[in-house]
């Protein structure tokens, strides 16, 4: 069929992607003893609006990119799992204002979630991958981590942060939009951590800069910036529809694309900067 624009892939996503995470009063939070314990109002009421953004992916590309300043420079930024910034402030900057963290990285033993301090900057967002078409309820009762306990608990040791779920929807919404664009079927698994990130942060910020999620000419299997560990399938995907993913965002990149080479640099308008 007809393949869409850079701008008509932007409304698209405007349109059809609802960027929204749990509140207290939805079922069945609201019926349960915890329930109170989830934010009242979603993450898109209590944050922002920002000017400038930036989204860090944990490409082991940004090694020796020197671009803590540039990331350091925006209004909020983005990063996500348990990549770090102690060590690698030359290369990622220092300021975190949200992190995007899947429930594996807070069941596992490894990432000391409740205990690391590498979590207590910033927001927290956790996200779970759920069942393509279950509702809350059946999603609540076969997550694929125990994020909820998970959540509890840190709750009760950092009362004061602030912390959200993302609502399992927005998933799929973005799933269907990378789906309706390509012309071969995709796996049916959730988008990564770096396209829910992104699409979170187009609804927060005028503008988004996202590094190193187009891979610049440092383009490396080193999986993370922060890890010896070396896999190409963390830039190409494996379970995750990455490659898919950044199709898309290459197809609505606003910057040049010498910005991509020599930056890992992509430019994305925020939502509330153009209409449909
Ligand atoms: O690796 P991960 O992602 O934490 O990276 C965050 C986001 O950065 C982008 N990325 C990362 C590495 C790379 N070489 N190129 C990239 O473009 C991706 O957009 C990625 O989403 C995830 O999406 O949550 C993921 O999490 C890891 C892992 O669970 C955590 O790092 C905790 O250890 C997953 N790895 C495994 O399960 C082994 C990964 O598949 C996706």
């Amino acid at each position: 069929g007809h393949k869409l624009s850079g701008p008509e892939l932007l409304c698209q996503l405007k349109e059809r992607v609802v960027v929204t995470t749990l509140t207290s009063d939805l079922k069945p939070f609201s019926g349960l003893p915890w329930g109170p314990q989830l934010p009242p109002r979603p993450l898109t009421s209590d944050l922002g609006p920002f000017k400038s953004c930036a989204v860090v992916s944990s490409a082991g590309s940004l090694r020796n990119s020197g671009l803590g300043r540039e990331i350091d420079s925006h209004d909020a930024v983005l990063r996500f799992n348990a990549a770090p910034t102690g060590g690698f402030e030359k290369d990622v900057g220092t300021k975190t204002t949200l992190r995007l963290i899947n429930s594996q990285v807070m069941a596992s033993d490894d990432h000391r979630f409740l205990s690391s301090s590498l979590y207590s900057a910033g927001s927290l967002v956790a996200w779970d991958p759920a069942p393509y078409s279950a509702d809350l309820t059946e999603w609540y009762n076969r997550t694929d981590y125990p994020i909820f306990q998970q959540y509890q608990r840190y709750r009760r040791l950092h009362p004061q942060q602030r912390f959200y779920i993302l609502h399992p929807r927005v998933e799929w919404q973005l799933w269907d939009r990378i789906q309706d664009n390509m012309a071969e079927a995709i796996q049916r698994n959730p988008p990564s951590s770096g396209l829910l990130g992104t699409i979170l942060m187009m609804s927060l910020c005028e503008v988004v800069h996202l590094y190193e999620f187009l891979p610049s000419h440092r383009k490396t299997e080193l999986c993370h910036y922060y890890q010896r560990f070396y896999d190409a399938a963390c830039t190409l995907g494996a379970y995750h529809p990455l490659l898919y993913e950044k199709n898309l965002v290459k197809r609505m990149n606003q910057g040049p694309d010498l910005d991509i080479y020599t930056h890992g640099r992509v430019t994305l308008p925020g939502f509330s900067t153009f209409n449909c």
